[in-house]
């Protein structure tokens, strides 16, 4: 055995030379590791007594990738190409033996290996499109060498994992090895390799199938909506494109296209992205080793279209769950809908019918509070209401066994308040979900003052579990996002009341990247949420819709008509409505250009973001950036409202608020916070 380097090893078995990598947590692709296996390959080819030579790597996973956090820095020792190269032209079969997830960087240098051998549980894919980026270690033009361009195409625009099985099917992979003994399944491989003389196959000579004009014209117009303000996605697509073209050429726009991305905005956004989510699971004061407790039933109080979301993640996690609901009627709609939920799955070929039973089988609905006795977690999804909420964890006290977690998926309400209705308020947490809740990826978890650390631990962990992206905020009026997003709403109100139309304050947000802008969003959700018909006295424009009983999609018209496609178009009756209001209060309704609207509806939050820093409700500035990314629609190639701050310079942010108070009063008064980073010249990456 001899260590090739730190993280490398080469050993033999006969005359199958063995390359071990070994540098976790997932082997990315650092100049160590490119060192490691460029030193390790050279040895291995130089050595008579070898044949061929195994790629394989130690830990839980095959190369995960190139090193993200390396990006952007000088590069040292051998470079990719340099391994790449080598192993391609080496005289001896290579074969990389795969498990885990063989990703980005990591499959390319599989693609450069002659065999490809892989456990069933493994998965190969092409995420970079994910980080901004695109395969730029010869993947883009050695993918659909094996797979085609239509497979190229779906791989690397979606970045999907794909199951070794699928890859054997597609050629990526060429055999398989039982689960647990890679190295004898990708040692005999080699063997054969050689008894049977089979040639050195190179990816890079080999032709592409398919990709005539029409399919990458189809391509971009079947997912246009999807790819829509991302540069990534159609960079990848010129690379299939260039794929046709002779091995080298298209090398040379793969290069082209990668460098552009790579010190563009967009890619430093994702990237960003991609460690901030990790972050958020790291709490300062809740070490690693804190004690997690034990989740093995599930209530769940509230059968609505909260609650039975809620519900799934647990149910597709294996979990039982129970519900409870107040009358039998309620009860068997909720579980009903849930049931439809997973047919409609089924439907669609994303879940087994078996599949389907299974998660069912594990639900079960009471109306006896009491019948969540035996549960380890309940979570209360019942009417956003404090005297309600306050009764029902008052009952849950006297019932949930002793260490029970207990929580609320209050979206703004005071989760101490709540907590100070049991005796163990330790055992009390917020479990913010956003709807619809068996989709969105975010979880805010919300820390009462006296939660407990292995509460906290808990429920992070739980957020793991159920796939969910799990940001720990502190108790305020709507937490991290809605208390942001209460900020826009009320300039994107106050807008209208000033002469901007509800459909260009739409526009503008949609082309910064939102799916949708606040006024279509009311409109999807119903304007009648929260407004009351006998209270109603026409003093908002809201008011005066819902009187009209234009209450949104739903009655076909709200701030904007629809046709029997719920195709949204402006409003003549809106826009009057809005006039005669503006004529009533007195306001000289004026032309409202782009850039105001989105500096008054987007700034106003960085500074909420900033003020929530301030008071410790959010652990670090990348939290509240997740929180917006995976909660709100914040376009993740702007990195999230503080990222994006950053990338203005707070500077210009602070000049920007401070304009628009001396226009329009305190609201935009910029936070102590703020104006303190940029008289320092720094940034909320800098808060430490
Ligand atoms: C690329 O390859 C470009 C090339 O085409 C071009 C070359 C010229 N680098 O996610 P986890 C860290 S771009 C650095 O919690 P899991 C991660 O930060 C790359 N660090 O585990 C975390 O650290 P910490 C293309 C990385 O089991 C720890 O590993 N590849 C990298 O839930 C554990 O990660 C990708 O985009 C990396 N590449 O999931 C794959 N990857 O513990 C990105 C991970 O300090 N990675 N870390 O927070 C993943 O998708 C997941 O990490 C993986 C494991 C599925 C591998």
């Amino acid at each position: 055995m001899a260590a090739i380097n730190s993280v490398t090893e080469l050993t033999q078995d006969g005359d199958i030379a063995i390359v071990t990598l070994n540098s976790p947590p997932v082997n990315a692709l650092s100049a160590n590791v490119r060192d490691g296996l460029f030193e390790g390959f050279k040895a291995a080819i130089a050595d008579d007594s070898v044949k061929a030579i195994v790629l394989i790597c130690a830990g839980r996973t095959f190369i995960a990738g190139a090193d993200i956090s390396e990006f952007g820095g000088a590069s040292k020792g051998a470079s990719l190409f340099d391994v790449q190269n080598m192993m391609e032209n080496s005289p001896k079969a290579v074969i990389a033996a795969i498990h885990g997830t063989a990703l980005g960087g990591g499959l390319e240098v599989a693609l450069t290996a002659h065999y490809r051998v892989a456990v069933p549980s493994a998965k190969c894919g092409l995420p970079e499109v994910n980080l901004g980026l695109l395969p730029g270690a010869g993947g883009t033009q050695r993918l659909p060498r094996i797979v085609g361009a239509e497979k190229a195409l779906e791989m690397m625009t979606s970045g999907a994992h794909v199951p070794a099985k699928e890859c054997l099917a597609m050629g990526l992979v060429d055999s398989m090895a039982e689960e647990g003994k890679l190295l004898e399944g990708a040692v005999a491989f080699a063997r054969k390799v050689l008894d049977e003389k089979m040639p050195l196959k190179k990816v890079r000579d080999r032709d592409v199938a398919g990709g005539s004009p029409d399919v990458f014209a189809n391509f971009r117009k079947a997912n246009a909506r999807k790819f829509r303000g991302f540069m990534a996605p159609e960079a990848n697509i010129k690379c299939v494109e260039a794929s046709l073209l002779p091995f080298e050429e298209g090398l040379k726009v793969e290069r082209t296209l990668f460098m552009e991305l790579m010190t563009g905005p967009q890619s430093a956004a994702q990237r960003y992205v991609f460690f901030a989510e990790r972050a958020a699971n790291k709490i300062p004061d809740v070490p690693d080793d804190t004690e997690i407790l034990p989740v093995k039933k599930v209530g769940v109080i509230g059968a609505g279209t909260m609650g039975g979301g809620i519900a799934m993640n647990f149910l597709n996690a294996g979990l039982p769950v129970t519900i409870v609901e107040t009358k039998q009627e309620a009860l068997d709609r909720g579980l009903g809908v849930i049931r439809k939920n997973y047919e409609n799955t089924a439907a669609k070929g994303r879940l087994t019918l078996e599949a389907v039973e299974t998660r069912m089988g594990l639900l079960s609905g009471s109306l006896e509070l009491s019948d969540l006795a035996d549960c380890d977690l309940i979570i209360e999804a019942v009417f956003e209401n404090m005297d309600i909420k306050k009764d029902v964890f008052g009952k849950l006290d006297k019932i949930a066994k002793p260490g029970a977690i207990l929580a609320t998926n209050t979206s703004f309400l005071n989760v101490d308040e709540i907590a100070a209705a049991t005796s163990r308020p330790e055992s009390v947490i917020g479990l913010h979900f956003f709807s619809p809740a068996n989709v969105m990826r975010l979880l805010e978890i919300v820390r009462g003052d006296k939660t407990s650390k292995p509460v906290i631990a808990t429920s992070m962990k739980l957020g793991k579990t159920i796939g969910k992206v799990a940001v720990l905020v502190g108790v305020c009026n709507g937490f991290v996002g809605n208390r942001m997003l209460a900020m826009r709403q009320r300039q994107a109100q106050q807008l209208v009341a000033e002469g901007a139309m509800p459909w260009d304050v739409d526009r503008v947000l949609y082309d910064f990247g939102f799916p949708m802008g606040p006024f279509a969003m009311s409109d999807l959700a119903g304007l009648d949420i929260g407004w009351n018909k006998d209270a109603s006295k026409g003093e908002t424009i809201r008011d005066v819709l819902c009187e009209m009983d234009r209450r949104g999609q739903k009655t076909g018209a709200g701030y904007y008509d629809y046709d029997e496609k719920r195709n949204a178009k402006p409003s003549a009756v809106t826009e009057q409505i809005i006039r005669d209001f503006a004529a009533k209060s007195g306001v000289n309704a004026r032309d409202i250009d782009d850039a105001e609207i989105l500096e008054r509806t987007i700034l106003p939050m960085i500074n909420e973001g900033a003020k929530i820093l301030e008071e410790g409700k959010a652990i670090r500035a990348s939290d509240v950036d997740t929180v917006w990314v995976n909660g709100y629609g914040w376009p993740v190639y702007r990195g999230g409202p503080m990222h994006y701050a950053d990338s203005l310079g707070l500077a210009k942010v602070v000049e920007r608020l401070k304009a628009y108070e001396a226009q329009h009063g305190d609201f935009f008064k910029p936070s102590a916070l703020l104006e303190k980073l940029a008289a320092e010249g720094k940034g909320f990456k800098d808060l430490k």
